[in-house]
């Protein structure tokens, strides 16, 4: 049994709806077992472009942890699959979005191939994943980078507050 850490994130139609939902999606999924999941945070948006002079909406972020006999291509499929249940469509780089399930980290897996890098080629910038990364599992690391707590130590993140 691997252990893995799944981001969410929503920007669209009823964020924290879609990232309550997505939870639930995953925890139902065969051979997947839903160990933990962050609070929800609000965050501001980090590389949005702006559209049509409207500035990208405030997302809905969080992070769980999953237990899951699933290889890491077919915890992704699943997630995709997830992500297109929920409606997400792809108009341009980093448009706003119904649904994002990125896979973090799967054991300490490294992986680069066409369809997937572990860990997650960004994860180790993003106050909105480390912070909630960081509630679930303190003591956290990935391959490449070291501890989470490290890495948060380490840079300043504004525009994150926690929710209930
Ligand atoms: N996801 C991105 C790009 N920027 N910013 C926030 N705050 N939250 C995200 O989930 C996010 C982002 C690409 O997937
Ligand atoms: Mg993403
Ligand atoms: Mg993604």
């Amino acid at each position: 049994m691997a252990t893995a850490y799944i981001a969410l994130g929503s920007n669209l139609d009823h964020p924290a709806q879609q990232v309550r939902s997505a939870m639930l999606a995953i925890a139902t999924l065969t051979d997947c077992q839903l160990i933990k999941q962050s609070s929800l945070y609000e965050t501001a948006p980090v590389d949005c472009p702006e559209h049509e002079s409207m500035p990208a909406p405030n997302f809905i972020n969080a992070v769980i942890k999953v237990t899951t006999s699933l290889s890491p291509h077919a915890l992704l499929t699943a997630l995709h699959a997830i992500e297109e249940e929920a409606g997400r469509q792809r108009p341009y780089v980093n448009a706003p979005r119904v649904l994002d399930c990125d896979l973090l980290l799967y054991d300490d897996l490294v992986i680069n191939d066409s369809t997937l890098t572990l860990p997650h080629p960004r994860m180790h910038q993003r106050g909105f994943v480390l912070l909630p990364l960081f509630e679930i599992d303190p003591h956290a690391s990935m391959p490449n980078h070291g501890k989470i707590a490290t890495l948060i130590a380490q840079q300043s993140f504004t525009g994150i507050k926690r929710q209930g």
